[in-house]
């Protein structure tokens, strides 16, 4: 060895491989304004598309008079239902089983719906002419309370359901009812019930809000009449299934329609639907044979596009006097909106809500969900959601802590007394799912030491001693949480999308001089895949992860897949990564082995090739073997080095964390300080800690959003009150608090290389965190559950009601 020779941690280093706190590559254009997104894409001759919106609710449509409209110069079509309908377009299908207005067909059921789509030749002309598109309106009465809904006198909110008594999930009880979804054993639940000493019950109201990503959902659409081609540039989480839904409704074949998501300025589960936009600019572009462009603005984007949570949920826990559960029963009310346009895999339709045991070893559970319309936007699965995991870890950490308070204990202690132990995994769950594995003592144990938990404890009972004789007004809240995620889906056997197999994949390519081009099916919208993606791939083949180029979100390249939500892209495409590779290294021994004159069995790998046991200074490095594969193959073998894997998880991947939130509260004024927020992670095998960070840092942002003030808010006439970002809060780095991040390695033992998601984890566990804290703060003044948001009009309001105010 001479001095030039590296070290097997220089190697180690060059590579880049996992555990490397990466620099994020995509970053070098998105700092520099280079990205290139949707908006950025100009075609010759591109028209655009604006729609023409109701400001009413509820309401029948009596005459759409588009004369004037058209009269008007640069204007060069206005699209409506009318003109959908020989189409057969002018309803879709939704992912939930429902179906959904494209263009309203003469009644519109909620504020802001698509009436007419007007295409001119920019944005100023479309905006002038919805302007002159007169429409006549019959208001009906609307329903917002979705407690009211299934009363026997609601208004039929679904003229087009009328008579059907089931639906796509079952028995409808009721004309706004769409599903009942139950799961569990209700009459030993019941039974638990009976029995038990100390029982709870409190209903959890997880407000409606909306992911709001900086970029709107957008698309481009372009039909060259010649070849016959579709070519669609949009703002997809899932380009594939945008393509094969996109096939089946337009007809035309699959292999002409070319669906490319380029950059996304953020998705959080806004962009994984299928919108009228969409469809409309598709149908404008057949239509005119020119480029059309749909940009939805701030306030479309907030009152239309996918909205997130309106979950109403009923929590009662049956326990001992110690404080060991013996049941959980949890009945929610959804609130879907117009249309259930709900994104989750097909037989979910309140999404992973089973996962509402949380992290605890409950014996018996039940769980009811009814599913209702309203006069509000449709969606409902979005905003690192974890399809309904956050409702559910919402829900249980709530319920939880109204138990500690009733018992009198500390509810770090009896989340403790309660929590499955690590010698129980894989851990078969009351509600259905089997745990993957998990240490969640461990975890509670050094987030509680870290952040000094009983001291923080004492301080505060100091706190309420000096409250209680008058000696401040600020009160001290400490918001404990545990939470178990859901993540990866999914399994064949329990997901799919339209009938599609919730796989994932990879295409790997080696080039002759050992730099690499690799596909996935999933699509990066902020969380880095280029650099972590790269980053497996550099230790599974131990070539440099620079070497290495991530390219996704091109439908004609990348090989099919379901695209990035539900944390689901390192569970699955990560797996089908790593199994690519190993494909690849399979190869890539016996080429070494040939190449050595040795057998493949006398061959080991050493960080980047392949050397022969007992004799390390005999070794091909990958680069070496890369340019063997196409310059002199093993006779018999196929030249050239890649590989492709489809990969069906045998199971989700279960991420938990310990989340502790300390906060002081000004009784008077209502406003909430965040002292300190310590996130415990634990996300089995870390790729990239610096990413896995700014996750952690992002959820809990907007985490923070959510729980403190955060709301889409309707008043009674179904008016939209949180439409913009001057009603709607999102934080910036002013009121942003300073986020502690910590994490414990609990390897996922069915992943290829142990890695669970983490992406949502953070609003998962942020949420119920902060709501924790609020209510804690309180409840030494007897309050037991306050709802949120928690801003400081709330807050003040609650004080009120707990008679702190004159
Ligand atoms: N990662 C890692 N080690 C792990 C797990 C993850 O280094 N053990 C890295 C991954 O390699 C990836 C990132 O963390 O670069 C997120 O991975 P994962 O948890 O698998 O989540 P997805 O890539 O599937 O992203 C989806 C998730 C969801 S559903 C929402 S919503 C959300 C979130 O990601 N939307 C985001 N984070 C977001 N971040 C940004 N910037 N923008 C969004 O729209
Ligand atoms: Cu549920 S929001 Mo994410 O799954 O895209």
């Amino acid at each position: 060895m001479n001095d030039m020779t590296p070290t097997r941690e220089q190697r180690e280093a060059r590579l880049e491989g996992m555990g490397c706190k990466r620099k994020r590559v995509e970053d070098i254009r998105f700092t520099q304004g280079k990205g290139q997104y949707v908006d950025d894409i100009k075609l010759p001759g591109m028209l655009h598309g604006d729609f023409v919106r109701s400001q009413y609710a509820h309401a029948r449509i009596k005459r759409i008079d588009a004369t004037k409209a058209k009269a008007l110069p640069g204007v060069v079509a206005v699209i409506t239902a009318e003109d959908l309908k020989p189409l057969g377009l002018h309803w879709m299908p939704t992912l939930a089983g429902d179906v959904q207005a494209v263009l309203a067909d003469g009644l519109v059921s909620f504020q802001n719906q698509e009436i007419a789509f007007v295409v001119a030749e920019n944005r100023y002309i479309t905006d002038d002419a919805i302007q002159l598109i007169e429409v006549e309106y019959e208001e009906q009465p609307v329903i917002v309370d979705p407690f009211r809904s299934m009363a026997p006198d609601a208004p039929v909110l679904r003229p087009d359901l009328a008579g059907k008594t089931v639906g796509a999930h079952g028995p409808r009880k009721h004309h706004n009812h769409i599903f009942e979804w139950t799961i569990g054993d209700k009459p030993a639940t019941d039974e638990a019930f009976r029995q038990a000493e100390v029982t709870i019950k409190e209903m959890i109201s997880y407000h409606r809000t909306h992911p709001s990503p900086l970029e709107t959902c957008q698309a481009l659409a372009s039909f060259d009449k010649i070849k016959g081609e579709l070519t669609v540039y949009g703002t997809f989480q899932a380009p594939h299934v945008i393509r094969t839904v996109a096939s089946l409704l337009s007809k035309i074949p699959e292999h002409k329609i070319h669906v490319i998501a380029p950059d996304i300025g953020g998705g959080f589960g806004n962009k994984v639907g299928a919108y009228a936009g969409y469809i409309c600019a598709i149908v404008a572009s057949i239509v005119t044979g020119l480029p059309v462009k749909w940009v939805e603005d701030r306030m479309e984007n907030l009152s239309t596009t996918s909205f997130a949570r309106d979950y109403h949920m009923t929590a009662e826990i049956a326990a001992t006097k110690e404080g060991k559960v013996t049941g959980l029963r949890v009945h929610v009310l959804a609130d879907h909106g117009a249309f259930d346009a709900c994104a989750d895999p097909s037989k979910w339709p309140a999404g992973f809500m089973n996962i509402v045991t949380g992290s605890y070893d409950f014996p018996v559970a039940h769980l009811a969900v009814d599913g209702v319309y309203t006069n509000k936007a449709p969606g409902g699965v979005a905003y690192r959601c974890s399809f309904r995991v956050t409702e559910a870890a919402y829900c249980i950490e709530r319920a939880m802590d109204i138990l500690a308070q009733k018992l009198g204990m500390d509810p770090a202690d009896l989340r403790m007394k309660n929590f499955i132990r690590r010698e129980q995994f894989p851990y078969q769950s009351a509600l259905g799912w089997e745990y993957d594995s998990g240490d969640y003592h461990l975890a509670m144990q050094k987030a509680m030491d870290t952040i000094g938990y009983r001291e923080l404890r004492a301080e505060q009972k100091a706190r309420q001693e000096a409250f209680k004789r008058g000696e401040t007004r600020e009160i001290m809240g400490i918001g404990v949480t545990f939470f178990t995620e859901i993540v990866g889906a999914g399994p064949s056997k329990n997901c799919d999308i339209l009938g599609v197999a919730m796989f994932d994949s990879a295409e790997i390519r080696i080039h002759p001089t050992g730099s690499i081009i690799a596909r996935m099916g999933s699509k990066s919208q902020g969380q880095g895949h280029e650099t972590t993606w790269a980053q497996i791939i550099a230790t599974e083949l131990g070539i440099p992860a620079d070497d290495i180029m991530i390219e996704e979100g091109n439908t004609d390249t990348a090989p099919y897949g379901l695209g990035t939500y539900g944390s689901r892209s390192t569970p699955v495409a990560g797996a089908a990564i790593a199994m690519a590779a190993r494909k690849i290294k399979n190869k890539a021994q016996m080429i070494a082995a040939h190449l050595l004159e040795v057998s493949e069995y006398d061959l080991e790998w050493d960080i980047d090739g392949f050397r022969v046991k007992g004799n390390p200074e005999r070794a091909k490095t990958m680069k070496e073997i890369a340019w063997a594969a196409y310059n002199s193959p093993p006779p018999g073998l196929e030249p050239g080095l890649e590989a492709v894997n489809y990969y069906d998880p045998p199971n989700m991947t279960y991420p938990f964390g310990a989340y502790f939130c300390v906060m002081d509260v000004d009784v008077d004024t209502g406003v909430a300080k965040i002292r300190r927020f310590y996130a415990l992670d634990d996300c089995g095998t870390r790729i990239n800690p610096m990413i896995i960070e700014g996750q952690v840092h992002g959820g809990l942002t907007e985490a923070f959003a959510i729980a403190m003030g955060q709301e889409i808010k309707y008043d009674e006439t179904g008016n939209v009150l949180g439409a913009s970002f001057m009603d709607f809060f999102l934080p910036t780095a002013v009121e942003t608090p300073r986020w502690e991040t910590d994490f414990t390695v609990t390897p996922s033992p069915h992943h290829p290389i142990g890695a669970k998601g983490v992406g949502e984890s953070p609003n998962v566990g942020g949420v119920p965190c902060f709501s924790n804290a609020v209510n804690d703060a309180f409840g030494f003044l007897g309050s037991t559950h306050i709802q949120m948001p928690h801003d400081a009009w709330r807050i003040w309001e609650a004080a009120k009601r707990l008679g702190l105010h004159a």
